[in-house]
């Protein structure tokens, strides 16, 4: 084969060339003596930018690394969520939304480098911090620690994720130029570093001993006591604002030499329900980066875009504190993809220090306003429970957790019948504040009110011998920072009645995206009149086809409704709580639209929906985002 010839299929065939042990020119590594990285012998400084691959529809990837790239970032940075690609112990999902490969082929293709963070623990406000829940199904199992059960449990997972990133990392012709281990370990309440030293050994033994590994946490010292690790390289996280010099003093200590790293510079902060909306001024942040760069740092910005945490992906805080749906971030790309002034502001700094690329900078996607749709309840969740749940109920004397009944997300329907008459109302009370996180009470269909985590542990109810007593226990998502991680749902321990404890119970894991494909218009459905029992709405509305450019993004709002969740054409968009705020629209992206037919929307109501009155029954399609809506004021602490 001519020289040239060889050259090409090397550069064509990067992994063969790593495995014959042939070099190739593309090198990453970290050079102590000059402080910095050196990419391919020359010195090299990232400006990153989080993205969320598992947060942004397959169809927009592309859209949002481009304006990353227009913004002056030479990398991204991204976690790789285990319970995202791992649904099931063995089952293992990596197409479409979920093509990692694909999404880190794009990265490159736009010319952006790539931190990956596979975890296994991420934190991230998703779903147990990435880690599945299936993990919990070994009770006693200590996470993120070297327990023998989640220690093989990762081992497997790893041996499946690394060896198929590894043909993506840099020295093998991929995007990759770093690799994170673990996350912010210094927080945890284990300071296990057979774990850590574990971790370490399983990534080298897949990704070879060249590539870049490193850690990341707050920066102070007893966080990267327990964090940092010899053999990874240690770097910091911290926001706008503060004084740099001590927050990479800390570095400093851990590596007295080496390349700045802020791993999370904050460009905005996460949300919860119930909670004002979190803004971060730009020109904090601007200030922050160029004293940063300005130092020779290398930064990445948390988040450049934060997207959505559709379906049950969000996470939650502890005490308990769940995220809502939008993961906007008040970063400086929207939940949407727009940009914003923080965009450009930023874009400028960066432009100080970086040649910004040449070209057009994909503008902000047109919104539409669809308008409003009628939306008609079908039918309750008892009512529809033979579509919900095929199988029928698990029987079982005491309640059982989520992954008791192998079910890890939404609803579990809990119920058993009232043992005596109660004709004064009695206290019916969740012993050890057990309901993870909200149960829906109702006795013979008559709602009776809704006990919740932390918040309401017993409701008066009434009802006779004999009448059946059902409680829908809704998941809000699991813990995902600290030592609450482990977080079980459903009924986690007994439900009394005065001073009964409650047995016998039916309990039906219910499957809502299988059923919100089917026809949940049951017709053992007959009570039309209660509104307030958890339902199932359906509407649909049309987008004129034959005109350009439709459909586009819109977002939905629910006007008088107050809390559930919601699907479009099938796929679950998130859970929505105007009620609660800040979040009141909810962002839904064009991928999810046809104009070929209706657009099916269903929403499951949980409290109550406006659909006493034909007029008020409806949902809307409006083109701006409100996710800074009013929030329920602060309760006063006694004694204040
Ligand atoms: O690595 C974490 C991110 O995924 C760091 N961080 C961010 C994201 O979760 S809160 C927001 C957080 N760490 C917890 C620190 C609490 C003060």
């Amino acid at each position: 084969m001519p020289a040239r010839a060889l050259l090409c299929f090397l550069l064509l065939q990067p992994l063969l060339a790593a495995e014959l042990g042939l070099k190739t020119n593309r090198t990453f590594v970290i050079d102590y003596e000059g402080d910095q990285f050196l990419k391919d012998g020359k010195p090299f400084r990232y400006i990153s930018g989080s993205i969320h691959y598992s947060r942004i529809p397959r169809f927009y990837w592309k859209d949002r690394l481009l304006k990353m790239r227009m913004a002056g970032l030479n990398a991204i940075q991204t976690y790789v969520p285990w319970n995202f690609h791992e649904p099931v112990p063995g089952m293992y999902r990596f197409s479409g939304d979920y093509d990692l490969e694909y999404f880190l082929q794009v990265a490159q293709e736009v010319g952006l480098l790539v931190i990956l963070r596979p975890g296994p623990y991420i934190c991230a406000e998703w779903d147990m911090g990435g880690l599945p829940a299936w993990l919990l199904e070994k009770q006693s199992i200590v996470l993120r620690s070297s327990d023998d059960d989640y220690l093989e449990a990762v081992d497997k997972w790893l041996g499946v994720l690394l060896p198929m990133i590894k043909p993506h990392l840099y020295e093998n012709g991929g995007p990759i130029i770093s690799v994170q281990v673990e996350n912010e370990y210094g927080s945890y309440f284990n300071c296990d570093f057979i774990y850590l030293r574990h971790l370490e050994k399983v990534f080298r033994q897949h990704l070879g001993k060249n590539v870049v590994l490193f850690t990341t946490d707050g920066a102070d010292d007893d966080l990267l006591t327990c964090g940092a690790l010899q053999g990874l390289y240690a770097t910091v996280d911290f926001g706008a604002g503060g004084n740099i010099t001590e927050f990479f003093g800390y570095q400093r200590k851990f590596e007295p030499k080496g390349p700045l790293v802020n791993s999370e510079f904050y460009s905005g902060w996460l949300d919860h329900w119930g909670e004002k909306h979190q803004k971060v001024p730009t020109e904090g942040v601007v200030n922050s980066l160029t004293d940063m760069l300005s130092r020779g740092a290398n930064v990445n910005l948390y988040m450049f875009i934060g997207g959505t945490n559709f379906g049950y992906w969000n996470g939650a805080n502890s005490p308990y504190a769940p995220q809502p749906t939008s993961y906007d971030y008040d970063a400086p790309l929207s939940e949407a993809g727009d940009l914003t002034e923080k965009y450009f502001a930023l874009r400028k700094a960066i432009g100080k220090f970086e040649k910004l690329p040449e070209g057009l900078i994909p503008p902000s996607t047109p919104k539409i306003a669809y308008g409003k749709v009628a939306m008609k309840q079908i039918n309750t969740v008892q009512g529809a429970l033979n579509v919900l749940c095929p199988a029928g109920p698990i029987n079982s004397t005491f309640p059982l957790t989520f992954v008791q009944v192998k079910q890890y997300f939404g609803f579990v329907l809990y119920r058993t019948t009232l043992p005596k008459n109660y004709i004064e109302p009695v206290r019916l009370s969740s012993v050890d504040n057990g309901v993870r996180d909200r149960a829906y009470v109702s006795v013979n269909g008559v709602p009776q009110g809704i006990l919740e985590r932390n918040k309401v542990f017993a409701i008066n109810i009434t009802g006779e011998a004999g009448d059946t007593l059902d409680l829908l226990v809704e998941n809000m998502g699991r813990i995902n920072y600290g030592k609450d991680n482990n977080d079980f749902k459903g009924l986690i321990s007994n439900i009394t009645l005065d001073s009964d404890i409650l047995t016998g119970w039916l309990i039906y894991p219910l499957n809502m995206e299988d059923a919100v494909q089917q026809d949940l218009n049951s017709s053992d459905y007959s009570d039309h009149s209660n509104l307030t029992l958890p339902s199932f709405h359906v509407g649909q509305f049309s987008i004129p086809s034959g005109i350009p450019d439709l459909p586009q993004d819109t977002f939905i709002k629910f006007p008088n409704w107050t809390k559930g969740q919601v699907w479009i054409n099938g796929f679950n968009l998130g859970r929505y709580w105007p009620t609660q705020g800040p979040q009141v629209t909810l962002y839904v992206p064009r991928n999810l639209l046809v104009t070929s037919a209706p657009n099916n929307i269903t929403v499951l109501e949980l409290e109550r929906s406006p659909c006493d009155s034909q007029e008020k029954c409806f949902v809307e399609m409006v083109d701006t985002p409100v996710i800074d809506g009013p929030v329920p004021p602060k309760k006063k602490k006694e004694g204040q």
